[in-house]
């Protein structure tokens, strides 16, 4: 297979963009802009020099090269803060068994579900696997993605752990995006250590985790802690592993379930737990106490055609930041649309709009521990942000099927 072309080199970014308006609550102004006042986002040298109002542009600013902002709405770069991008083959045939009846359970328990993956992600090289995610880190960067997180997962091997760990790596360099690669060697159970869970987990934590935190490829640690998976017992057993080198964790907690995951990750400091159908009060409040996010994934929801919702209300009462990502995974979230999530997170979780598009920016972003540099626009960052051609920004939750065409700055470059 031939290697992927490398994109053409992008137009630096660097100038005043203006006239934009700036959507609310998702900048910080280094003077005073009134709602929908014409105001200007000044880029030099790749990352965010100033933003305000364009009556307030500091003359030293005004000399430079000019972009035009065309009156249209400035959010931060999008961030997908829950991905399984990278991996072999898809699962359409339990879309089909799914429709007749079966559940993701029973499809797992038979050996379809993520071992179903796992066998087509092994018999893929490294360059096949890279040209199969690359179409689909397009789709979801054309729609204003900034920042994104990937899993591996489906290797579950070191060599091949790695394999996909490495493509995750090379998708960011090729495509000038900022990705998070987060470990998930304790996603299934490879058919080869069946019966043996605990030997298994004694490798992840023992050889493949440390190995590859070694080779700088690991930013995060995951676990799916569920009845089909691994027990609450083996998880802690592979966050202790991550803290030994240093590493956050994050957790898919309580999805089919609740295991108590969550409280367990929290206690751990985690990132985000992920998932969160069935938290429970104790679970919210030990990730209030430690200030971690609940990542909401609307699209594995509405794939399973499940009926128990994150506690939304709860999570709200106790100010716990919920994000929204795209699981984008073959099994139970075949979706390349972050603004789709961020409407099914209206429609299906009641989120309200302005806590939707938070979920997509500023609380992604700190999920994935990136909220210093991600998630809102504003002086000192790096220069991620989105041109909407939209009055409002309820649109980008409100419009489904059909993508604006927007102005996307990722990286300090002119993307789109
Ligand atoms: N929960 C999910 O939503 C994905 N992984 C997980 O632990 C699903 C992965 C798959 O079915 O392939
Ligand atoms: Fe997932």
């Amino acid at each position: 297979m031939p290697a992927p072309t490398p994109p053409a080199p992008l137009r630096c970014a660097d100038g005043c963009w203006q006239p934009v308006r700036l959507a609310p609550d998702m900048y910080h102004a280094d003077a005073p802009v009134r709602a929908g006042e014409a105001a200007c986002i000044v880029v030099d040298q790749g990352r965010i020099a100033w933003v305000g109002p364009q009556a307030a542009l500091p003359a030293h600013h005004a000399h430079l090269q000019q972009h035009a902002g065309q009156d249209w709405l400035a959010t931060p770069g999008l961030v997908d803060c829950h991905t399984h991008l990278v991996y072999g083959g898809q699962r359409a045939d339990e879309f089909a068994l799914r429709l007749a009846g079966a559940s993701y359970e029973e499809i797992a328990r038979a050996g379809g579900g993520i071992v179903a993956t796992v066998r087509a992600t092994r018999a893929a090289s490294e360059d096949e696997l890279l040209a199969q995610a690359l179409p689909r880190l397009r789709q979801l960067l054309a729609e204003g993605v900034c920042a994104i997180e990937i899993k591996s997962g489906y290797g579950l091997s070191l060599a091949q752990e790695r394999k996909q760990l490495r493509v995750a790596r090379r998708l960011g360099e090729l495509c000038g995006v900022t990705v998070r690669s987060t470990f998930l060697g304790a996603h299934a159970l490879p058919p080869e250590y069946a019966g043996r869970s605990q030997a298994y987990i004694d490798l992840v934590c023992a050889q493949m985790l440390p190995a590859l935190a070694a080779e700088g490829l690991v930013d995060a640690v995951d676990v799916f802690c569920e009845r089909i998976a691994f027990s609450l017992a083996e998880t802690e057993q592979v966050f202790c592993a991550a803290r030994r080198l240093g590493l956050p964790v994050k957790l898919h907690a309580e999805q089919l379930s609740n295991m108590e995951g969550a409280a367990l990750a929290a206690r751990h400091g985690a990132l985000s737990c992920d998932h969160v159908e069935h938290l429970s009060a104790a679970g919210i409040a030990a990730m209030r106490a430690a200030g971690t996010v609940a990542v909401l994934l609307p699209g594995a929801f509405y794939t399973l055609r499940d009926t128990q919702r994150p506690p939304i209300e709860a999570l709200r009462a106790a100010g716990v930041p919920m994000a929204v990502a795209s699981d984008h995974n073959p099994g139970t979230s075949p979706y390349l649309s972050l603004l789709l999530m961020a409407n099914m997170a209206c429609t299906l979780f009641a989120l309200t709009v302005p806590e939707a598009l938070a979920g997509i920016t500023r609380h992604a972003a700190r999920a994935l521990g990136l909220q210093d540099s991600h998630g809102l626009i504003a002086a000192g960052r790096p220069a991620n942000f989105v041109l909407w051609p939209v009055q409002q920004a309820a649109e980008l939750a409100y419009w489904l099927g059909h993508r604006p065409a927007c102005r996307i700055v990722r990286q300090g470059r002119i993307a789109a």
